[in-house]
């Protein structure tokens, strides 16, 4: 496995290189896994799709150390670097000191915060959410920058002006603000259909720091135009559990229906494939060396 701190280079890097870099979701181990056999370079661990994976709202029903629990799996499980969700950062300014420095013991290599008012809702419910006050969402950021373990930790900062429909001189205000109090990117979301404020953001922004994006709503958009928009980072944000939902449900009704296997055994991953994606191969390995040869 590559050493954690590799790990915290890899985002950084990602995030400041002047290509675009793409982070795929994933909400445990296993999809940890499939992300990085996929090829994709980073993870995005998701606030939505960890807790639905757990049962659970978006609404910081988990506590901050049971996610932790489950990002450390994930951590375990890959060598990608991984970006957080880290909702508000479950807190105020000192909640979110424990929470980077833990998220750094256990190599997690990048934090995304988000400025709203603990416990959150997803970004997707309702309107006009209530926004964190701007000094005081400052202060969570620079205690996050303070208490980080590896100077290459990421703290990405979400602007969710857009979103609140505050607008975009609100939302400007806010990403430079965030920009100044250290923050090393600006996640700039939007639940429209289209990218339309996304790119107007953009061009006002200037590439005054690395912008992220996550284009769950105006999925439509052409990923060249994010390129051209000069978008640092796209965060595919939870499309593994999506696909996962319908692959589960459809299986579960047929074998209700047919209270047979015989037509989901092609459709389903083989258990073979269960014991490689676990990595069954490297305990054998390790058996021949450690236990006394029968
Ligand atoms: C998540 O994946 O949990 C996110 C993105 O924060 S969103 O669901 O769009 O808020
Ligand atoms: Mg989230």
């Amino acid at each position: 496995l590559r050493p954690p701190a590799t790990r915290f280079a890899a985002l950084r890097r990602e995030i400041a290189s002047p290509s675009l870099s793409f982070l795929m979701e994933a909400h445990d181990g296993l999809s940890a896994k499939i992300v990085e056999e996929a090829g994709f370079r980073g993870i995005w661990a998701s606030g939505l799709t960890m807790s639905a994976a757990l049962g659970l709202r978006d609404s910081n029903e988990a506590s901050w150390t049971q996610v932790l629990d489950v990002l450390e799996y994930m951590a375990d499980a890959t060598t990608l670097p991984i970006l957080v969700d880290g909702d508000t950062g479950h807190g105020n300014f000192n909640n979110v000191r424990r929470f980077v420095r833990k998220l750094c013991e256990r190599g997690l290599a990048g934090v995304c915060l988000e400025d709203k008012l603990f416990p959150k809702t997803n970004s997707f419910i309702g309107e006009g959410q209530p926004l964190a006050d701007i000094e005081e969402f400052c202060g969570r950021i620079k205690a996050g920058k303070d208490s980080q373990l590896d100077d290459d930790f990421v703290l990405v900062a979400r602007v969710e002006a857009l979103v609140s429909g505050l607008g975009m001189e609100e939302a400007l205000r806010r990403a430079e603000a965030y920009h100044r109090a250290g923050a090393d990117a600006i996640l700039i979301h939007s639940k429209q259909s289209t990218a339309d404020e996304i790119f107007a953001f953009a061009r006002h922004w200037a590439n005054r720091a690395p912008l992220v994006i996550v284009p769950t709503m105006y999925y439509a958009t052409p990923t060249a135009l994010f390129r051209e928009a000069g978008i640092s980072t796209v965060i595919w944000a939870n499309h593994l559990l999506r696909a996962a939902i319908v692959a589960m449900r459809e299986t579960a009704a047929r074998i209700r229906r047919d209270e047979s296997l015989l037509r989901v055994e092609g459709q389903v991953a083989s258990v073979k494939d269960i014991f490689r994606l676990v990595g069954n191969a490297e305990l054998e390995q390790a058996e021949k060396r450690y236990l006394p040869a029968r």
